[in-house]
């Protein structure tokens, strides 16, 4: 079976060996909720050898995508580490999601310069005329057929790092390796349920208890991989995988809009000594400070979530400093 069709659904990981890290498990209570669940509708698939339909080649397709959204910042940072940009295309919406939804910035003239479209909603209409479900980012349009192929956020990371293996710049890394995928998924997944949608699932949460579920696995999560990676510098195996592009962009909101927008306060990244340097050390390597927008986060969050806050205000700090040194050098594996 084509692998990308074993990732479509993530399910919570199984026990893998003694790893502690796998050993929390979000537990009975902790069922995504309907904000957490992963709104994925289209998911045809590129590959190599074209047999869907859908061949992977240069010029052919083009990613939608926004700076604000974390899922929409996981495939900005694998189509840059992988050095896709002249390969997959790139439209970027503007951070504010008015109730049309997300839509092209009035610095483009207000169009998308490569449909034309005005909103996102208008790819989706393109696709499927009766489409029903939710206009999110990132997607993957094909310039051929002018449909959207796939919004499936796993997805789209995993075809530009296996099926797209062609096309990317020399020396890219291998963010999928095929020995360490078992491991990926399963830190991948729990990271997904317990900390990418976790804060979602504390912040959006109508009920206290809700709430506290989800801030207490959170938390756990947090503290699990801080204790991981004070004796590694990545998550999985010694080197840079899926695995850390999909948690870099929660960490890179956290003090800024999480911490507080979302009422994820135990603690600040900062005041975890590895997650911090962790963070800055990813931030510092090309594909992911330079896709990290601070200011477009902010604005996003707190100018769009208006029943969270109402003024609108999007507070000016905090100050962080991204660029400090970082000492996660000492633990990579001897060349
Ligand atoms: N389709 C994605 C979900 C990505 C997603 O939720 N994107 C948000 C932005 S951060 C979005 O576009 N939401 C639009 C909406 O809910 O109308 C998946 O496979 O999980």
């Amino acid at each position: 079976m084509h692998h990308l069709l074993n990732i479509h659904a993530p399910r919570l990981p199984r026990q893998r060996g003694d790893d502690p890290l796998l050993s929390i498990h979000p537990g009975a209570g902790f069922v995504p909720s309907s904000q957490a669940a992963r709104p994925t509708t289209l998911n045809s698939l590129i590959t190599q050898d074209g047999s869907t339909g859908y061949a992977a080649e240069p010029g052919r397709y083009q990613l939608y995508a926004s700076q604000a959204c974390p899922w929409a910042h996981r495939a900005l940072i694998a189509r840059k580490v992988l050095g896709l940009e002249r390969v997959i295309g790139l439209s970027l919406t503007d951070p504010i999601r008015d109730g049309n939804g997300w839509r092209f910035p009035a610095s483009t003239g207000g169009a998308d310069h490569v449909t034309g479209a005005r909103y996102l909603s208008e790819l989706y209409r393109a696709t499927d005329p009766g489409y029903a479900g939710q206009f999110t980012i990132p997607c993957l349009w094909d310039t051929h057929s002018q449909r959207i192929v796939t919004n499936d956020v796993v997805q789209i990371n995993v075809t530009m790092e296996t099926e797209f293996r062609g096309f990317h710049r020399p020396g890219a890394p291998d963010l999928y390796p095929e020995e360490l995928r078992p491991d990926i998924d399963a830190v991948s997944t729990l990271i997904f349920h317990a900390v990418d949608t976790g804060v979602y699932k504390a912040g959006l949460a109508t009920s206290q208890a809700a709430y506290e579920d989800a801030f207490d696995t959170l938390f756990a999560t947090l503290a699990a991989l801080e204790e991981r990676l004070s004796t590694r510098r990545y998550l999985v195996g010694g080197q840079l995988t899926e695995a850390d592009v999909r948690l870099f962009p929660t960490l890179a909101r956290f003090d800024a809009v999480y911490h507080t927008h979302f009422k994820c306060n135990l603690r600040r990244l900062t005041d975890y000594p590895n997650l911090w340097s962790y963070a800055r050390d990813l931030y510092q390597q090309p594909g992911f400070g330079d896709t990290t927008d601070f200011g477009q986060i902010k604005r996003h969050y707190y100018q769009t979530q208006d029943w969270i806050n109402p003024s609108g205000i999007v507070p000016k700090g905090p100050y962080v400093n991204w660029l400090s040194a970082h000492d996660r050098n000492r633990l990579s594996p001897p060349a």
